[in-house]
């Protein structure tokens, strides 16, 4: 037990404050393990910012900077600058920021800093809605996702922003997608992303949330490994904004992927057809991007 706990190291205590089978909290138990403890995390407002814990307690084990919703570009671009002026080479600078902390209000920061090539990751973990304050859709939120500004017949019409191709847009040095459910892969992608120099590199993690999306915590992983079994959510890797590499191949139909969640029970079969139309649209055109 104790070699483990030498040799795999965490940096998570176990008295944190997210919900049972929080996908975020696996997903920066992974990016931690990776990363290692020469990293310091900034991180807005968000449910993370709750479950990091109340100052002076904080539930990790690397120094963590909260800042304001939009900010998160802005100030990891300012920590770096403050360590560089240290001297401090060695450790790397983590903004990880929700969906909505991302795709919507820090988008600017986040742009700015990716424009003036600043070096720092910034981790996305995407639940797909504002879930700290009660589940209100975010433009990361799926086409005819149920969330408490959706509701009734008003379920969300438009399709989820596609941030990587966004950031692509950019030429950022690295972008790619990650799932707290395929952790080796994940760490492989933040291990990557701590050698790459010359710009942002930014990975966006799909991040399940049984309390927003009303499926049982002990169906987290399972469903995550679904939204990637199924294409909804493909794992891949774009470098320099050009050069696309595909990870992993999904075949599954989206209706087993759909059908277990509560925030999808409202679905007709024409509209999760639908879905299974967009999906494998977005699957051709990567392909394509990948030179398949
Ligand atoms: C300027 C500003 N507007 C609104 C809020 C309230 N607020 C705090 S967290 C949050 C939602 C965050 O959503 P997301 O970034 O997706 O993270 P999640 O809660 O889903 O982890 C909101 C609206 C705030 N803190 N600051
Ligand atoms: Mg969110």
């Amino acid at each position: 037990m104790l070699k483990e706990a030498k040799t795999d190291p965490d940096y998570i205590h176990s008295g944190h404050l997210g919900c049972p089978g929080c996908g975020a909290v696996l997903a920066m138990k992974f990016a931690l393990k990776a990363l290692g403890p020469k990293t310091m995390v900034i991180l807005p407002a968000s449910c993370w910012g709750v479950i990091s814990g109340p100052y002076p307690q904080s539930s990790l084990k690397v120094p963590v900077m909260h800042t304001a919703f939009a900010t998160a570009g802005a100030a990891a671009s300012g920590l770096r600058a403050a360590l560089d002026i240290k001297g401090d080479v060695e450790t790397t600078v983590m903004a990880w920021a929700g969906d909505g902390g991302t795709f919507d209000i820090g988008f600017q920061a986040l742009s700015g800093a990716v424009e003036r090539g600043e070096d720092f990751i910034y981790a996305c973990y995407d639940n797909e809605a504002y879930m700290n304050t009660g589940v209100q859709r975010s433009s990361s939120s799926p086409f005819v996702m149920r969330t408490t500004t959706t509701l009734g017949d008003s379920w969300k019409r438009t399709r989820k922003k596609n941030i990587i191709e966004i950031l692509a847009a950019h030429r950022i040095p690295y972008a790619a997608t990650a799932s707290m459910a395929f952790p080796e892969d994940l760490m492989r992608k933040f291990q990557k992303a701590r050698q790459i120099k010359g710009g942002v590199r930014f990975i966006h993690i799909f991040a399940s949330c049984p309390t927003g999306w009303k499926i049982p915590s002990g169906l987290s992983v399972k469903i995550a490994r679904l939204a990637v079994r199924t294409n909804v959510f493909p794992l891949y890797e774009v470098e320099n904004g050009s050069q696309y590499t595909l990870n992993m191949r999904g075949d599954l139909d989206v209706r087993l992927y759909l059908a277990p969640q509560g925030r999808f029970q409202h679905l007709t079969e024409g509209e999760m057809a639908e879905i299974q139309e967009m999906v494998d649209e977005d699957w051709r055109r990567l392909l394509e991007k990948a030179g398949e």
